[in-house]
């Protein structure tokens, strides 16, 4: 992946996620995610602070992945087998990843209610309902927002209102002139309800929506 980012490749990652069978595999979840850190970073250091957050998440889910019980971590229907198998899942002690206290499932929880967030903005801002600082907030107020404190949504509010006009950040998305981006952007949001969805099913159905 290069280093500038690209909404085709975030869209591509996120499709490549899905098997046939409708299972997610966490590699290029986390790849697509990656993807969306390069946005956030080319959108200034005032999501400096949001940015970190899903770069300490995906370390996480890296670590795992990675660690001696990495193959479990292939998919998200396994992972949240393995760590329901393991008692893991309400963030357990685990020494082999390192990661004390924190599973993998409510560190995905969290880029999960996310990409809710972001399928919501996208298709606001694909079928131009609106400024992206407007379509920001309230993708941000009907998702997100009610898994976070005070403090958090009052700085959350301040940097959407530093998001740059229609225009300049369609051509941000490194899609081609606007009217292109816009085609690719409604070609984005039916990607990311299905990963939403599958996810969205796998947690609900194993009542681990509400992880803390
Ligand atoms: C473009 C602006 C991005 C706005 C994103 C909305 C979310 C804002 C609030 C995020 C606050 C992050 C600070 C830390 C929060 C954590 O407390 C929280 C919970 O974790 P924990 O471990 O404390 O329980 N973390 C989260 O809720 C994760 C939040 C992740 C936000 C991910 C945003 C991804 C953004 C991608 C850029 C895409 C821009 C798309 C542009 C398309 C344009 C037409």
């Amino acid at each position: 992946m290069s280093e500038e980012f690209s909404l085709q490749e975030v869209i591509d990652s996120f499709r490549l996620s899905l098997s046939d069978s409708k299972e997610i595999f966490l590699d290029q979840y986390v790849e697509g995610w990656r993807g969306l850190v390069k946005l956030l970073n080319s959108l200034g250091s005032v999501f400096g602070f949001i940015s970190k957050d899903v770069v300490n998440k995906l370390s996480i889910l890296v670590s795992l992945r990675g660690g001696p019980e990495g193959a479990h971590y292939l998919s998200l229907q396994s992972m949240v087998q393995y760590e329901l198998q393991s008692g893991l899942v309400e963030g357990g002690d685990n020494p082999v990843s390192g990661t004390r206290g924190v599973s993998g499932c409510r560190t995905l929880l969290r880029l999960h209610r996310a990409l809710r967030w972001l399928q919501l903005f996208l298709g606001g801002v694909s079928r131009d309902e609106g400024t992206p600082p407007t379509l920001c907030s309230l993708a941000y107020s009907q998702s997100l927002s009610q898994h976070h404190p005070w403090v958090i949504r009052s700085a959350a509010g301040l940097a959407f209102r530093m998001l740059p006009p229609r225009d300049p950040f369609l051509r941000m998305l490194n899609a081609g002139e606007p009217p292109q981006a816009v085609e690719v952007l409604g070609g984005a949001v039916p990607v990311l309800g299905e990963v939403y969805t599958i996810t969205e099913e796998l947690y609900s159905k194993h009542d681990l929506l509400n992880l803390p």
